[in-house]
């Protein structure tokens, strides 16, 4: 039985004005119409209009966009990939082989045997890319630049032909109005300084990554405002080093791993100065972190608060001693004899001034109530009910989006942050026509973009937000297993399709508008 729509529009309203009752009976006719059609009818209409492909154009204001619920008017718009997951072409041009060149053929250690030799062959069609970027509208694109193109040994002799290919990247991008965000580390140690110095257990390795950001920094900076230095110090130290599931596949002890971890931190303090001793004025810069994020289980003063000493305690080896120039007391007790060695100068230059904060958001890690021990804070266990994306890791706390920003900004003071990273890893199996209706994915977006825009609304200086990912890629330990793109790729073919959630948010940066 076919029920009519909307029963209350049925009874004509004899108190209304003339032009109000013409517009219920036009409804009116329009409800008729709808009940009519068949529900298979129905399922047309409503997928066609989800495509945008039948839409009547919009005219005015929008109904669904409150207008106090938009984003500040510079917010800035963006996508993000890194240089491993992408390009491919990893023996073109004279790049050298980097750490997870070398990991990924070692058996075991890819969920689907893949390696990056390939990925998206975004080397040779980073054009075509650019104008993916385009058909969403994005301001901003940040992008990794592989060390060992640069320097194929990480150290020595630059290959100026492996800097070309940024620099043509770099071309295309402003002609298109796309301003580039450049991350100068996103993993792919050059094997050589692996092989050579130990890689991040030797301090050697900071160093030799300062020399690399000032070259960079010097050739590029004439188009590249702002620089990333390092993408997730916590995820390549603890991963690559502590589990050894990720590059270079090590499990440390814990001082060994300690050191590692204060070798990265420093690294970025040098690159820093580096950036600044070499790139144009003006150049922007900071790091990209993953910062472990405390949202307080219910909002009680106590609880906002116990949040905040969490999150100073819990980034303690990264961004605190990055921000305020001091392993925390909390950090250093934890670590007892296994805290790393280093010297009042090491976090001088650890904690050198920095422009922005880059925030990788994507799940929660705690959810903190305030208590009476002596860290003044408990974490609270996660129900086995509580939901998550595709990637079993990737749990579902919109709010995070909220408190990570405001617990950094408040903490340190901050000026200026970007949302480094958002977006998730869905089924994203092709319907019957082809087409990815990735809902799932929408759904993830939009409430994370809602409690962002509640972070701007009261004064949170988040300045841009980059969408995790632009297309599909290799998504290291997971192979190609997990996807992440706004487009699909297919890896036989390497055609790129955009999925439903493209048009969402191509639709969200018209609004300026979690849409
Ligand atoms: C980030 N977590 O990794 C990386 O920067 C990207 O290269 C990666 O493709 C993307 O997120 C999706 O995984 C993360 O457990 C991996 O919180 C894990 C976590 C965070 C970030």
């Amino acid at each position: 039985m076919r029920r009519p729509v909307r029963r209350w529009l049925r009874k004509p309203d004899t108190t209304a004005k003339p032009s109000l009752r013409r517009k219920v009976r036009s409804l009116r006719n329009g409800v008729k119409l709808l009940n009519r059609l068949s529900r298979r009818d129905l399922a047309k209409v409503a997928g066609s209009v989800a495509l945008g492909l039948s839409a009547p154009p919009t005219r005015g204001a929008d109904a669904t966009a409150a207008p106090n619920a938009t984003f500040p008017s510079s917010f800035l718009w963006g996508v993000a990939t890194s240089a491993y997951q992408i390009e491919g072409a990893v023996t073109e041009d004279g790049r050298g082989p980097s750490i997870w060149d070398r990991y990924a053929r070692m058996p075991g250690t890819i969920a689907d045997h893949g390696n990056a030799d390939v990925a998206c062959d975004h080397y040779h069609r980073y054009k075509d890319d650019v104008q993916l970027m385009k058909a969403l509208g994005v301001k901003a694109y940040r992008f990794s630049i592989a060390w060992p193109r640069v320097f194929p040994e990480g150290s020595g002799l630059p290959n100026p032909k492996g800097l070309d290919f940024y620099n043509h990247l770099l071309d295309e991008l402003i002609a298109n109005d796309i301003e580039p965000f450049a991350t100068l580390y996103h993993w792919d140690l050059p094997q050589s300084l692996q092989d050579r110095l130990g890689g991040w257990a030797s301090r050697d390795t900071a160093q030799a990554f300062a020399d690399y950001a000032g070259y960079v920094a010097e050739r590029l900076t004439d188009r590249v405002k702002h620089i990333f230095t390092i993408n997730e110090c916590s995820r390549l130290v603890h991963l690559g080093h502590g589990l050894g599931i990720d590059a270079p596949g090590l499990r440390l002890a814990p001082q060994e791993l300690s050191q590692v971890r204060h070798h990265v931190a420093l690294a970025h303090g040098l690159a820093v100065q580096a950036i600044r001793a070499n790139g144009r004025p003006g150049t922007k810069l900071g790091p990209a972190e993953n910062m472990v994020t405390c949202i307080p289980a219910t909002t009680t003063p106590e609880n906002i608060r116990a949040a905040e000493i969490a999150t100073r305690e819990f980034n303690g080896g990264y961004l605190t001693v990055m921000l305020e120039g001091e392993y925390s007391a909390g950090f250093l007790a934890q670590a007892g004899k296994d805290a790393p060695r280093y010297t009042a100068e090491d976090l001088k230059i650890i904690s050198s001034e920095i422009d922005f904060l880059g925030l990788n958001v994507y799940k929660t890690d705690h959810y903190i109530i305030a208590a009476d021990n002596v860290r003044g804070f408990a974490s609270l266990p996660f129900p086995p009910s509580f939901p998550h994306m595709e990637s079993s890791w990737l749990n579902i706390a919109p709010e995070a989006m909220y408190w990570a920003p405001r617990h950094a900004a408040k903490l340190w003071s901050l000026k200026s942050i970007y949302i480094s990273e958002n977006g998730t890893s869905a089924t994203d199996a092709p319907a019957a026509d082809g087409q990815v209706y990735d809902t799932d994915r929408i759904m993830y977006l939009r409430n994370y973009l809602l409690h962002l825009q509640r972070a701007t609304s009261e004064g949170v200086p988040v300045a841009g937000y980059f969408l995790w990912s632009l297309m599909d890629n290799f998504e290291w330990a997971d192979g190609y297993e997990k996807r992440f793109g706004l487009y699909r790729v297919d890896f036989e073919t390497l055609v790129r399709r955009p999925k439903l959630s493209a048009e969402f948010y191509r639709e969200t940066i018209r609004r300026n508008a979690a849409a």
